[in-house]
């Protein structure tokens, strides 16, 4: 597909059973929908079996409640991408599935409305290559990322307001750039980034993640782990919050920064405990302990708690 499809007030589905491309040359590739204030039904939804590779200059969904369904074997986004809601109440809705294969976006994912979602789920490894932010009012706006495979984020992401940054069941997840969470104005919806891989997963982070807590709105959560292994040469930055790093096997903090607000818990680093008889219970601190802390910017500085937990790979 190399024209443009439009779609006044409507949704535009595309269904195929093979691979689906869009190209830039010679048209433009553009899948476009516009909604009226009234009409909530502006979409896109792509179904194929095979590939989608979206590779025109821009995917644009217009209305009071736009979504943008995808789903895919493996799912390649290349085209810039876009969800505008100018109503005061309309949620934005980014969903995309690639099964059993990888997901890879190299031009930018950004909503704006009073809150909205980015959701993506691969089979395979699901590689971030350009920014993504999800812009609410005063709703919920969410980041939500899951994948059977690895998961990288190479360029940085934002969700503001009431933000929620998830990375969930991966098993090697890399943040190499920065991620922005803001709680809600006036609903209290607190700012949290969550980054947990598969069991036996490793975590590592080399860009900044920060949670901006406001007192009077929501404190800013910031939660990596339970992971086998945690490497941290970046910062995690909750504003008003609480940093918890939980890790079963290794935590290398040489190089990075951990900044929290005492009154609300600090920073929390919870080790896999020693347990002889493997009851659950604790008979002694850190089985292995955490390194590179003295090599590490931490206000205040960490509690070092050991918990019950498995080992890496049992
Ligand atoms: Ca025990």
């Amino acid at each position: 597909m190399s024209g443009s499809l439009e779609a006044l007030d409507t949704a535009l589905i595309i269904a195929v059973t093979g691979n689906l491309t869009s190209k830039r040359f010679p048209g433009s590739g553009n899948l476009h929908t516009r909604g009226s204030v009234i009409s909530p039904g502006s979409g896109i939804v792509i179904a194929a079996d095979g590939d989608v590779t979206l590779s025109g200059s821009l995917v644009e969904v217009d209305g009071t409640e736009p979504f943008l369904w995808i789903s895919g074997a493996n799912i390649q986004i290349n085209s810039r991408t876009v969800l505008t809601s100018p109503s005061p109440y309309g949620t934005t809705q980014v969903d995309i599935e690639a099964y059993p294969g990888s997901l890879t976006t190299t031009r930018p994912i950004t909503t704006s409305g009073e809150g909205g979602y980015i959701v993506m789920y691969a089979g395979g490894d699901i590689a971030i290559g350009d920014k993504m932010r999800v812009s609410g009012t005063d709703g919920i706006s969410q980041i939500l990322i899951s994948a059977d495979g690895d998961v990288a984020i190479d360029a940085p992401l934002a969700c503001r307001t009431g933000g929620d940054f998830e990375v969930t069941g991966a098993q090697k997840i890399a943040i190499h750039s920065d991620v922005i969470v803001t709680t809600g104005r006036s609903t209290g919806e607190n700012a949290q980034a969550i980054v947990t891989p598969a069991p036996g997963g490793s975590v590592e982070i080399t860009g900044k993640i920060k949670a901006f807590g406001e007192v009077a709105t929501g404190i800013g959560e910031i939660t990596i782990g339970p992971a086998c292994s945690v490497a941290l040469s970046g910062e995690l930055l909750a504003r008003k919050g609480t940093t918890t790093v939980q890790y079963s096997d290794s935590f290398d903090a040489t190089g990075g920064r951990l900044v929290a607000t005492a009154s609300q818990g600090g920073n929390q680093i919870l080790c896999r405990c020693i347990d002889n008889n493997n009851d659950g219970t604790c008979d002694g601190g850190c089985a292995i302990p955490p390194v590179g802390l003295n090599q590490a910017v931490t206000s205040p500085k960490p509690v070092v708690e050991p918990v019950p937990m498995s080992a890496c790979g049992s």
